[in-house]
């Protein structure tokens, strides 16, 4: 159990763990220790948000902790989305469970809590007011990279009191195991230094690794930690992420155009979706080519692909190929869902 949740950050992500991971396996019983993750409505959902979450959640679940999915509705307002329109907000909260529900996320052990229900109470706010006076302003800017922005375009005022928030969101939901992206590791820092000057139990955090969106790297001269969350899969350029509604023509369109150097492992989008999404569904990796190509092959294990292709036994083409076959075949439940439940098309 402690392995397998552990391998949410397969990637090498942040673990804070001060023997607490064990500890709550060893002396909570099945369903008493809570794992949350959150999220902002916003936009569509791609296959990092999508697919990726629900493998990670599952993970979880199926060790026994209870999952609570957060739907950061009045945070998404907070954060300038949709002008602040919690209506709209929470639609596009309702489909994002809608995607969930059609691939794969084992909802009978997630339980969805809406932001608008904990701010009708008056102790989160006094919470919120206690976190920040324990807290700088420079840190709560610094904090700008959970909401996405980088910390000169937090301008209004609401995107101060969002990190409050967030930390405060860990206590109320009584969060054992903070299991969010690694751009989320300073709130969870955060919190786990405010939680027993607070009276609160100190949560541990567990990061998963951010999926890299489609095309080239960016260049840049950020630290390791932040170049991964710079290169992250964003709805904001489209061509960088496969959306969970995408047709196969879209899939097939953009993984042909996708970033993707022969024999080259590092920073190559195509294979981390192999890593992070197609392994973890599928034993196989079975790749159909034609004899003079070498004929048709099958991998059992993400390192067995990686070494074909790192000694130049695959070739881009026949890798895209194959990962556009396994990706659909992932996304025509969602697609299917869609079409088929009235209920989920409004
Ligand atoms: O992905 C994000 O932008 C997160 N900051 C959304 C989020 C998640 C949470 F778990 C906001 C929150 F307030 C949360 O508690």
């Amino acid at each position: 159990k402690l392995d397998s949740i552990k391998s949410v950050a397969k990637g090498g992500e942040i673990i804070e763990d001060d023997g607490q991971l064990k500890w709550l396996l060893e002396n909570r019983k099945p369903g008493e220790i809570i794992a949350y993750d959150g999220f902002e409505p916003s936009g569509r959902i791609h296959i990092a948000q999508g697919l990726m979450r629900a493998i990670n959640i599952n993970k979880l679940t199926r060790s026994g902790v209870k999952f609570v999915m957060y739907v950061a509705d009045w945070h998404a307002a907070a954060n300038q989305k949709f002008g602040g329109d919690l209506k709209v907000i929470k639609k596009v909260g309702d489909y994002f469970v809608e995607v969930w529900k059609a691939c794969g996320m084992d909802l009978k052990n997630i339980e969805f809590v809406y932001a608008s229900e904990l701010v009708k109470d008056p102790d989160y706010w006094q919470l919120v007011l206690k976190i920040s006076m324990m807290t700088t302003l420079n840190r709560i800017l610094r904090c700008g990279q959970i909401m996405g922005r980088n910390t000169d375009e937090v301008q209004q005022s609401s995107q101060i009191l969002y990190p409050l928030m967030q930390c405060a969101d860990i206590f109320v939901l009584k969060t054992d195991i903070c299991q969010l992206g690694l751009d989320q590791r300073k709130v969870n820092m955060l919190a786990r230094e405010v939680a027993r000057p607070l009276g609160f139990k100190k949560p541990m955090s567990i990061h998963h690794h951010m999926l890299m969106g489609l095309g080239k790297p960016p260049e840049t001269d950020l630290g390791e930690l932040d170049k991964k969350i710079a290169r992250k899969m964003s709805k904001s350029n489209p061509d960088s992420a496969i959306f969970m509604l995408d047709t196969k023509a879209e899939i097939k369109r953009k993984i042909n155009k996708a970033w993707c150097p022969s024999a080259e492992i590092k920073e190559n989008p195509v294979l981390e979706y192999c890593k992070y999404i197609i392994f973890e569904k599928f034993d196989k990796f079975k790749v159909k080519r034609p004899e003079k190509y070498g004929g048709n092959v099958s991998y059992s294990s993400y390192n067995e692909l990686e070494v074909a292709y790192e000694n130049g036994n695959l070739s881009p083409v026949d890798l895209k190929m194959t990962a556009i076959e396994y990706l659909d075949k992932l996304l025509t439940p969602v697609r299917e869902h869609f079409e088929n439940d009235p209920e989920a098309k409004k």
